[in-house]
């Protein structure tokens, strides 16, 4: 992609450290000047976005179904192979959307494990969330805790498709067909990831991706409900503007959940080079795979090659026995300029508005916040960078 950004950082690095005294948490100097961050956005071909922005001026034509976003909808269906794609101005009022347009009331369970916008799309509409455990190996929603959850009052599924890779989908459908209820996902993590080889964004009612800055497909903001469901489609089309239809005429009570045509331009121009991001993610994942192989400290969450995967994540797991918490190790990476992230700690359950939920059954949940690490990717590091920062965590280990 070749975004200014990745030649800036990796001209600040230091070279390989070789004792205790060369860590930073013991005086030495950071090992990266420019912090390596999570996060950091991925910006396609500026030059293209900066032409289509140009053309919008020109037609004064800036929101309301313009055609960048127009356009952008229908390259998103092609490419999942999904018959509907209806972009929203982001992922957390796309999944209040999709489950206002389901018609929802009563109870949704939600995984715990998993960014706070998922739980508070459902308490935002009213409705309730009711927190299911994680599968410790997958970070997903554990199907036999989703069973054990089901009520009467029970609404609806909501998985999340945890770092990109596929909930549990299958068993996830059957439980929510043997209820009579429907599943939802929150794919905000999972643009161009597959389960058995169909793109997410065609499970369940409906899908949810964002588009946030931060995410592996940026348009700054936004995100994008996919559905294979044309009735579907056509509600949160409607919902999604005021709840005006097709004619023009008031049909619903509507929010403002519109993309805008600058998103939609940052969006093609992101889409024309969304290959060479994953390239680079695959690339970065396999130096990381190398630079951990023999760590004592970190193990690597694989993914499955199988299946389609957008490598937006670098998820690690503090070895249990390695004598560090994940707050210690996180902060001795951030002296030297690697800036992870504890997604997500603390867990949704432990959040204030979600204070009064009895967390004695989140065993799993709680577990994976104490020792989930997600390392910097994307252009913030490249092959070597990770070769040092592997070096670090083989210094802090033998260090402990
Ligand atoms: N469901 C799930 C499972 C999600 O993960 C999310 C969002 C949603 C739903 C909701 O989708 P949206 O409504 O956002 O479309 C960030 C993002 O703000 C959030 O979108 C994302 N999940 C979450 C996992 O991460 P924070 O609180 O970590 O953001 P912040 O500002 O601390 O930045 C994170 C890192 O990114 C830092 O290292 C700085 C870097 N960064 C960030 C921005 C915005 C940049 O380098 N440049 C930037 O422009 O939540």
């Amino acid at each position: 992609m070749g975004s200014p950004a990745s030649k800036s950082v990796s001209a600040r690095r230091r070279k390989v450290l070789n004792s205790p005294a060369d860590l930073a948490i013991n005086g030495a100097p950071p090992a990266f000047a420019e912090p390596r961050l999570v996060g950091l956005p991925n910006i396609g071909r500026a030059e293209r976005f900066q032409d289509m922005v140009n053309e919008a001026f020109a037609h004064r034509r800036l929101s309301n179904g313009g055609p960048l976003v127009s356009e952008l909808e229908s390259r998103i269906a092609d490419r999942l192979g999904v018959a509907h794609c209806v972009a929203v101005c982001n992922g957390t009022v796309g999944l209040e959307i999709v489950m206002r347009g389901l018609g929802l009331e009563g109870e949704v369970i939600v995984p715990s494990f998993t960014f706070v916008a998922t739980p508070h799309a459902v308490r935002w509409l009213g409705l309730r969330p009711v927190f299911a455990d994680a599968d410790p190996l997958t970070h997903n929603l554990d199907p036999a805790a989703v069973e054990a959850a089901i009520a009467p009052s029970t609404a609806a599924i909501l998985g999340v498709h945890v770092w990109g890779r596929a909930a549990a989908i299958d068993e996830l459908q059957r439980i929510a067909d043997q209820h009579s209820i429907p599943l939802i996902f929150d794919a905000a993590h999972a643009f161009l990831c597959s389960h058995g080889g169909t793109s997410i964004g065609n499970f369940g009612a409906a899908e949810v991706f964002s588009f946030h800055a931060t995410k592996f497909f940026n348009t700054f903001e936004g995100g994008a409900i996919c559905t294979n469901d044309d009735a579907l489609a056509e509600r949160f089309r409607r919902l999604r503007n005021f709840g005006f239809d097709d004619s023009g005429l008031m049909a619903d009570i509507g929010t403002n959940g519109k993309l805008s045509e600058v998103c939609g331009a940052m969006g093609l121009a992101n889409l024309e080079v969304i290959d060479s991001v994953v390239e680079k993610n695959r690339r970065n994942f396999l130096a990381y795979r190398e630079a951990l192989n023999a760590s004592g400290l970190l193990s690597l969450i694989d993914y499955d090659e199988q299946e389609s995967n957008n490598y937006q994540y670098i998820v690690a797991e503090l070895d249990s026995d390695c004598g560090m918490t994940v707050e210690q190790l996180s902060q001795a990476l951030d002296a030297e300029g690697i800036r992870c992230r504890r997604y997500f700690w603390p867990g949704c359950h432990e959040a204030a508005p979600y204070a009064d939920t009895d967390a004695s059954h989140l065993v799993n949940t709680q577990a994976l916040t104490e020792r989930v690490l997600v390392l910097p990717t994307g252009d913030a590091v490249d092959p070597d960078d990770i070769a040092v920062i592997g070096q670090i965590l083989a210094q802090l280990e033998r260090t402990e």
